[in-house]
């Protein structure tokens, strides 16, 4: 898709800070991300300079019910992962003050990572978004890919129900389960037995983790859900850094099982298809809100309201006028 606009030159300033990302500064990525996550001239200017970069990062979902160890998890992944490239870790932070307690908790026990250099450890509020995402990880997921980060593990919200909706953004989505939280059947009834790719039991040290082990390997028996091989059940113990390598070539194993079968074009098509949706849908809502905050819609409204308009016959101008204002600036 080309937009027909014009490729400006980024500024010197912002393609010096991609160049300074793209070769490992941690501040730098820090600050992109900020631009990125907040549209407006400077992101436009970032997304510019970062127009055609490659983008071959694995993205990685982990998803889950509260507290089953998904941070401890994603920490204890990056600082195993093999290899000299870059890991991103972007975790949705509900920015609620009902849960500001575990995030407080999982930035302390992410800082430790930051010190290493290869691991980039980020969270990004929900800003009101459900489905366990935040408003603009799209964007955020696609920078840190251009910018050239191998993997990019993103840690969704986990608020009681199973959230799936990052498997439209992952290629390889990993559900956290851990014994004594309770009916596993209800979960995977809630759809992640369907979506998930690679399962693991953690606080695999705790008794009844090998319970639950066994009944989600006989719930996910024979059956290979969206992906083109079955699902693998494994254990680990986050806190106690066992089955964590286990679990990174499991997920490194299904990527390589998608890029065999195909699917993993299938799967950055559908990420690209996420995150246009959710750009029209912001953009879409800003506008539209800005529109009927209008004295003439008001006076539209009254007419409507009155039996003087039929409804129908005003519409079509309010949705031009919405389209007016989408339209890009530049
Ligand atoms: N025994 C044991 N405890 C663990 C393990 N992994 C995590 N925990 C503990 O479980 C609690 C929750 O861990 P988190 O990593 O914050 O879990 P989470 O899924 O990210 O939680 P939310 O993001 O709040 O949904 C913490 O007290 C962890 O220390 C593990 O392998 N074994
Ligand atoms: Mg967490």
């Amino acid at each position: 898709v080309t937009s027909g606009l014009p490729h400006l030159a980024s500024t010197p300033s912002i393609q010096a800070l991609v160049d300074r990302a793209g070769a490992g500064d941690v501040a730098a990525v820090s600050r992109i991300l900020s631009l990125v996550l907040n549209p407006g001239p400077q992101a436009d200017e970032v997304h510019r300079a970062l127009h055609r970069h490659e983008r071959a990062a694995h993205v990685i979902g982990v998803t889950g019910p509260p507290g089953a160890g998904k941070s401890t998890l994603v920490s204890a992944m990056a600082a195993a992962w093999p290899g000299d490239g870059r890991i991103a870790v972007l975790a949705i932070d509900p920015s609620s003050p009902l849960s500001g307690g575990s995030i407080l908790g999982d930035r302390v026990r992410m800082k430790e990572l930051t010190g290493l250099g290869r691991v980039y450890v980020r969270s990004v509020a929900s800003h009101g978004r459900t489905g366990g995402l935040a408003v603009g990880i799209e964007r955020a997921i696609d920078a840190v890919s251009a910018l050239g980060f191998q993997a990019v593990l993103v840690e969704t919200v986990g608020i009681g129900q199973v959230e799936v909706e990052i498997t439209g953004l992952a290629d390889t989505t990993v559900a956290v389960f851990s014994p004594g939280q309770g009916d596993i059947v209800q979960a995977m009834k809630s759809g992640l037995n369907e979506v998930a790719d690679v399962l693991v039991v953690n606080k695999g040290d705790l008794p009844g983790a090998e319970a639950v082990a066994r009944d989600l390997r006989r719930l996910t028996r024979g059956d290979h859900g969206a992906g083109p091989i079955p699902r693998p059940v494994l254990r680990a113990s986050a806190t106690n850094r066992t089955g964590i390598e286990a679990l990174i070539t499991a997920v490194a194993d299904h990527r390589a099982a998608l890029a065999a079968s195909g699917d993993l074009e299938v799967r950055r098509v559908r990420r690209g298809h996420m995150h246009l949706r959710s750009t029209l849908d912001q953009r879409w809502s800003v506008a539209l809100a800005t529109v009927l905050s209008s004295a003439e819609c008001s006076r539209a409204a009254a007419r409507v309201a009155s039996g003087e308009s039929r409804v129908d016959d005003v519409v079509p101008g309010i949705l031009a006028e919405v389209a007016e204002l989408i339209r890009p600036v530049q």
